[in-house]
């Protein structure tokens, strides 16, 4: 890498969107925008065994991923959910990377992960329950091996890696895999997670998608350096990855989980992706970003790479699109209709959980919430 000498430089007054100073960085790529297979000395062997069906496995997992989410969006549109974190274009990074995992490897994800859900097996309508603001998770997360979501940015990181140590002290040969976004890397947990692996050779993936926002933040103001980048300094190696290429997201997590079991500790995988939507349904993108922006990333859309190549090598046909339209069309009604149904928690519940032996104060909040629903008239509340 280059990096210019900042001492020969005068000093900005303003140096918020000022590129990153280097050489153009290396982006692993298997899959071209256009669907063209390309060879890579390092990395093919690691998707060398993909079978036909193992590759329309991963398009169906893309997939029903974006009808899903399409689903939650509209959801929450139609006010059935109070709230809802799009995936939208980051689904090929996803499902690469979760296809990589073994059944024992352990996943902390953010709030965005999904597609990595899907992989782990965790049923999409328990997603939805914290949306709606009737659960604080949904799930178990030692069903799965799939942590609960987390919104505190980068926390999960630590988590993370105190899970990887701890697989360390067990002899185990498991790994840890922690999803955290471009954002996520300017906090300090972060960065303690990278320094904590590093020394302790924690077999634990940093999984970061960098898809180029953070809200309305460009990337630009998280780091001078390519965030794979990072990784140098902490003393682990770092890759830039094709994010929206499912077969190289795959392959390269492959290798770094690897690592992990082989005990050469932890990697950053940087996923160069792109959140095609808003950050949130909270949230209008076109406050702070242009429409062409999205425009050239739509041609770089992750499901359409994928089917250019299933289409071109004669690996799928027509009757398999076409059962993957009606399965995608079932899967929304079936989700919707479990949302729908969900049960409105206890209000009470509220208090509980707060201290475990009650607390003064708390009762007093729960008698003055009890008297404010009764002074309804029907003493059901609002
Ligand atoms: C510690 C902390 N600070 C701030 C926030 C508010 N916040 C929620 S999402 C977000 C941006 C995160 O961006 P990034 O890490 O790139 O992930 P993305 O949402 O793009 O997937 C911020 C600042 C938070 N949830 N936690
Ligand atoms: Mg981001």
């Amino acid at each position: 890498m280059t990096v210019e000498s900042t001492a020969a430089r005068k000093p900005r007054r303003s140096a918020g969107t000022r590129k990153s100073p280097s050489t153009k960085p290396e982006l692993v790529q298997l899959l071209t925008p256009e669907g063209k297979r390309v060879k890579n000395a390092e990395y093919d062997k690691y998707v060398a065994d993909i079978t036909p069906e193992a590759l329309r496995g991963l398009y169906r997992d893309m997939v029903l991923t974006r009808r899903f989410d399409a689903e939650a969006t509209s959801l929450q549109r139609q006010g059935e959910l109070g709230l809802w974190a799009s995936l939208l274009g980051q689904e090929a990074a996803q499902i690469g990377s979760g296809r990589a995992l073994r059944d024992d490897d352990y996943v902390f994800p953010t709030y965005r992960e999904h597609g990595v859900a899907w992989c782990r097996g965790v049923d999409p309508t328990n997603l939805l329950g914290m949306f709606r603001g009737v659960n604080n998770g949904g799930w178990d997360p030692n069903s799965n091996n799939f942590h609960l979501y987390t919104i505190v940015i980068g926390s999960q990181t630590l988590h993370a890696t105190g899970y990887a140590m701890g697989i360390t002290k067990d002899g185990a040969d498991s790994a840890v895999i922690a999803y955290f976004g471009d954002g996520a890397s300017s906090q300090g947990d972060v960065a303690e997670s990278f320094t904590f692996s590093a020394v302790y050779n924690a077999p634990v993936v940093f999984f970061c998608q960098n898809n180029q926002w953070a809200i309305s933040e460009p990337t630009e103001k998280q780091t001078r350096v390519p965030l794979y980048q990072r990784a140098q300094g902490f003393g682990f190696p770092g890759v830039r990855v094709d994010g929206n290429d499912v077969l190289a997201s795959l392959a390269v997590t492959k290798w770094a989980l690897e690592r992990a079991r082989a005990g050469e500790g932890p990697t950053l995988v940087e996923a160069y992706t792109y959140r095609m939507g808003a950050h949130t349904t909270s949230d209008d993108p076109s406050k702070y970003r242009a429409d062409e922006e999205r425009e050239a990333w739509e041609a770089k859309d992750p499901i359409l790479r994928l089917r250019r190549y299933l289409e071109a090598s004669n690996h799928a046909d027509e009757g398999f699109f076409a059962e993957l339209e009606a399965e995608s069309e079932a899967l929304g009604r079936r989700v919707r209709e479990a949302v729908r149904a969900m049960p409105d928690p206890d209000r009470f519940a509220l208090f509980e959980h707060a201290y475990a032996d009650g607390h003064a104060l708390v009762d007093e909040e729960r008698a003055g919430f009890a008297a404010y629903q009764a002074s309804f008239a029907d003493g059901e509340g609002a």
